[in-house]
């Protein structure tokens, strides 16, 4: 089974959108295996980030990311990555289509309230970041014998 890294991001939190976001994820099948809040430090948020530095938007995304908590999962399923990158939407809001959680719940690309890996390598290297391999969980969810054939 595949993993992917997700965060709630701080606008999500404060909106009260944990539980929503949550809900979709289990809904769908996947299995959260880890998850904790906690304010991202400066430096956590510049290696997540890694790849934006030097864009326009690297600074402002840096500051609003590390502004308050942010809610941090490790999910876990068949073809996670892709799996969570569709139910997450476009990046832009505006053009995330309806039914994903960016097209239902945000606006503005600055606040598009959650963060998904977008490749199996982004998603270990993120796993990396935010956990020790201690706290990710290992377990059989009871719905799994119908979840999967
Ligand atoms: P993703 O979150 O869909 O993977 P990325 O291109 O990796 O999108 O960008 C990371 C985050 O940076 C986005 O989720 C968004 O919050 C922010 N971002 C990306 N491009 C822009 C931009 O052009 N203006 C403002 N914020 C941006
Ligand atoms: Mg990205």
């Amino acid at each position: 089974m595949q993993r992917t890294y997700i965060m709630v991001k701080p606008d999500g939190v404060q909106r009260g959108l944990i539980g929503k976001i949550i809900a979709r994820i289990e809904k769908r099948g996947l299995k959260i295996v880890a998850l904790k809040m906690y304010t991202i430090t400066e430096d956590v948020a510049r290696a997540h980030y890694g790849e934006h530095e030097g864009k326009p938007f690297f600074q402002s995304l840096i500051d609003f990311i590390t502004s308050g908590p942010s809610v941090s999962m490790v999910v876990e399923g068949k073809e996670s990555v892709k799996v969570m990158r569709s139910i997450v939407g476009s990046t832009n809001p505006l053009e995330a289509a309806p039914g994903t959680i960016r097209g239902d719940l945000s606006l503005d690309m600055g606040r598009n309230i959650i963060h998904a890996s977008d490749s199996i390598e982004s998603a270990n290297r993120e796993m990396a970041i935010h956990f020790d391999e201690s706290e990710i969980a290992s377990f059989t969810r009871i719905d799994e014998q119908w979840l999967y054939e």
